[in-house]
This record gives structure tokens, sequence and C-alpha cells, in this order.
């Protein structure tokens, strides 16, 4: 395939952006390349700038989940612009849209809408730490909240890929508050719990988490969570910024039957429009001002396309719940079809999946939290996904990521890639 025109396209996009990108993981550094400039979507599909088509395994990190363009988001942002475009005022669409999160989420009974995953999962920690009235907060090696100053503590996807998995820039004061444990390992929280009795508002994760590749929680941990929450006066927040109306309608609460303190939210619950939400029972959002003391606001949060694109997402997902065990199919068709070439020419893999959610590690063990994620091998994840693109399929440029599957892909488009990854593997 060629790429010159994206290549042009970056050259010029490096002299005014830093590193040419405005989220590090889309520069490719980490598995090097120029990245590819999208001019279009539609549905599985992406067109690149240099008119070559290529069968989209990223979705806009998630968001797409019925595939790009869909036609009730589309129509939905274009009516609602032509009427204005921001107000900094309250609109209907917000109740709307906060009505249909709530009844399709469990154990939530409000919802504030913000501007992204970040801004959701900040504002949920500065809910915690206000309703407790504790500073510290537990998170996972390898998690990733968004790029706030508590979460980039030893954070997972482009924070991890690019080597800064602890940023300079945030405060040792901000760093001494966020307590790190081990994906999946109970005994690390209890024993961090136990080293700092009656200081930790919150534990924050991923439910599954889906910035080291894709690591599901193993049977019990998050259950042990809650029961450790509920001994120590802590409140459990699920970020379900890329599960959330991804991996069952209610999420990963519905899912697994886990109940969270507060949620986050973001990509699907935009429609592809940049919004984030965090939500939890009233008695704890009501501790938000304006009704209570703790601050959180945004000129466009709320904004009106970017509700008419969520309302439009969230129901076309009401209407068709059916579209969740699709796409679970879907990607349990394609881990058969990789898993099958992998083995067929012997290469080390291990291949993590929950419903939508899938990531292929090349490392025999499994990979159940940072520590054996990082391990796998990188440049076979860099000749693999090289590979892929050259034969017209786009997976995430980082092993770190998780491949999210669309409602949008065919069967055909799955054996396409099935066959691709065939090509590839004699190669590696
Ligand atoms: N860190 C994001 C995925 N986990 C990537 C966001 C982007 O580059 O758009």
């Amino acid at each position: 395939m060629i790429y010159q025109r994206s290549s042009a396209l970056f050259a010029a996009a490096q002299k005014v952006i830093p590193g040419g990108v405005n989220s590090p993981v889309r520069a490719f550094k980490a598995v090097g390349g120029d990245p590819i400039f999208v001019k279009e979507a539609k549905g599985a599909y992406l067109y690149d700038e240099d008119g070559n088509r290529l069968i989209d395994y990223i979705n806009s990190w998630g968001p797409m989940i019925l595939g790009h363009a869909h036609v009730p988001v589309v129509n939905a942002v274009v009516e609602k612009a032509k009427k204005g475009t921001s107000f900094g005022m309250p609109t209907e669409i917000e109740t709307q849209i906060a009505e249909l999160a709530v009844s399709m989420v469990p154990n939530i009974d409000k919802i504030r809408f913000v501007n992204s995953g970040t801004e959701a999962c900040m504002s949920a920690v500065r809910l915690a730490r206000g309703y407790t009235k504790k500073d510290k907060i537990i998170k996972f090696a390898g998690c990733y909240h968004g790029h706030s100053d508590s979460f980039l503590i030893q954070a997972g996807s482009g924070a991890v890929t690019f080597g800064s998995p602890n940023s300079p820039g945030v405060t040792r004061g901000t760093a001494k508050d966020t307590l790190l444990a081990r994906y999946n390992d109970l005994e690390h929280v209890e024993s961090i719990i136990n080293s700092n009795k009656d200081e930790i508002s919150c534990i924050i994760i991923e439910p599954v988490a889906g910035n080291m590749g894709c690591i599901p929680p193993v049977k019990g941990f998050l259950e042990g969570l809650r029961s450790l929450c509920d001994m120590h006066n802590i409140l459990l927040i699920f970020d379900e910024v890329m599960t959330g109306f991804r991996l069952a309608i209610g999420g990963v609460q519905e899912l697994l039957n886990v109940d969270a303190d507060i949620v986050t939210f973001g990509k699907v619950i935009g429609g592809g429009l940049p919004v984030g939400a965090f939500a939890a029972r009233q008695e704890i959002m009501n501790h938000l001002a304006p009704l209570g003391p703790i601050y959180q606001a945004g000129t466009l949060s709320g904004n009106p396309l970017a509700m008419a694109a969520g309302l439009a997402m969230l129901i076309e997902l009401h209407k068709n719940p059916a579209i969740f065990k699709s796409i679970a199919d879907k990607t349990e068709y394609l881990h058969k079809g990789i898993a099958a070439a992998l083995e067929q020419y012997n290469i080390t893999h291990t291949i993590n999946r929950l419903g939508s959610m899938i990531s292929v590690h090349f490392d025999k063990d499994p990979v159940v939290d940072f520590e054996s994620a990082a391990k796998g091998n990188n440049d076979m994840f860099k000749k693999f996904f090289h590979g892929m693109l050259e034969n017209g399929i786009y997976i995430a440029p980082s092993a770190f990521e998780t491949w999210f599957i669309t409602e949008a892909l065919t069967y055909k488009d799955l054996d396409e890639t099935i066959a691709a990854v065939h090509k590839v593997v004699k190669t590696l």
C-alpha cells in the first residue's frame, strides 16, 4: 500500500503540533513508521488520504460500536447543529440522555456530563475524596484513567507505550496520594489498605482493563474489591469509559454482577463526539455543586451536538440489545481464526478477550496484569502490526491497546482479516 500523502501530512503536522498528533499513541512510535491520516470512514472501514481502504479494529478507541458515520447518529448531530452549537445554558436533551442512561445502568440515580473520559475520572475522584473526606486513592498499575495528574502513576495506554507511565510534571504531593496496586491481586490491595488505615477515599479500576491490552478480572477479584471497600468505607469507582454501553447494556456492573459506587463513562456514550460522564447513587451525586460543596463545571458540558450524538447512540443500543451478543460472537469468531493461524505456524501467543474487546499478546504466559502484559515480544508485535496494515487491516498501533469490535463488521470482513493473519504470521 502507498502512504505518500499520509507521510507528507505527518511531516507538515510535526512542524506545528507536538509529535504531529493530538494524542501520543496515534504517532505510531511504538510500532515505527508514519501514522495514517484518515480522510473519511463508513461502517467498518477507514479510507485514508492515499485512497486505501482499511478494515478498522480501533473504531475511535471504542465509541464506534455500530460503525463509522452511523446514519441515526449523523442525522441527529446535523439536525441539532442547525439550531445552534453551544449555549452554556440547560437544554432538554441533557435530561433525555440522562434519563435513558440512568435507566440502562444499574445502581446509579444521577449522572453528570463532561467532555472526556479524563474529565469524568478526575471529577469522580474529586467527588469520592469530598464525600469520604479522605485524600488517598488506589489505582492499578497499567490501568489508564486519562491524563489527569493523579492517574499518571504507572499508567497504561500511551503513557506506558512512550515510557512515561509516571509523567514529569506530576508533583510529588499528588503522587504520594496515589497508591499503586497490582491488577487481579486482591491480597496486594488488602495490604495497601491495611498500611493506610482510614486514609483511602476510593479505589479506581477499569473493571475489565483495556489499556494494557484487554485484561479481564479473574474470578472473585471485583467481588473482593467490593467487600474491601464496604469494610473500610472506601468508594469503588468503575472506570467504564471503554466498557460502558459496550460489554453489556449496563456495562461491567451488569455483566459481572458487581456494584460500583461511582461509574465513569466516555466513548460509546458520546456516539463519537467528545463526551464523558460520571454517575452514582443520589446520596453521593447530591454532594456536587450546585447542590453540594464539591465543585465541577464546564462551558461545553452537556453540549447539544454531543448530547444529540450520545442520545441517538444510546437509543439504538436500547432498542436493540441483541447487538451486545452479536459483537461478542464476532469477536469470538475472530479470536478463533487468529488463534488457529498463530498455532499453525507455532507462534507463541496469548489472546485475551471479553465481549467485544480483544488483544493479541506475543507471549506464552497468561496476561493478567501490567507485568505480564509488558513482557510480550514487542518486535513481533511491530511486525504483526505492519503486516496487517499492508494487508488493509488497521489494528491498534501498540501492544498495550485493545481492539474494539463493531457491529458494522461482517463475517466476510472477519474472514478477510483472518486470511491476512495467515499471510502475515508466515513472515513473523
Ligand atoms: N490512549 C487512548 C487509547 N487508550 C488513545 C486515544 C487516541 O489517541 O485517540
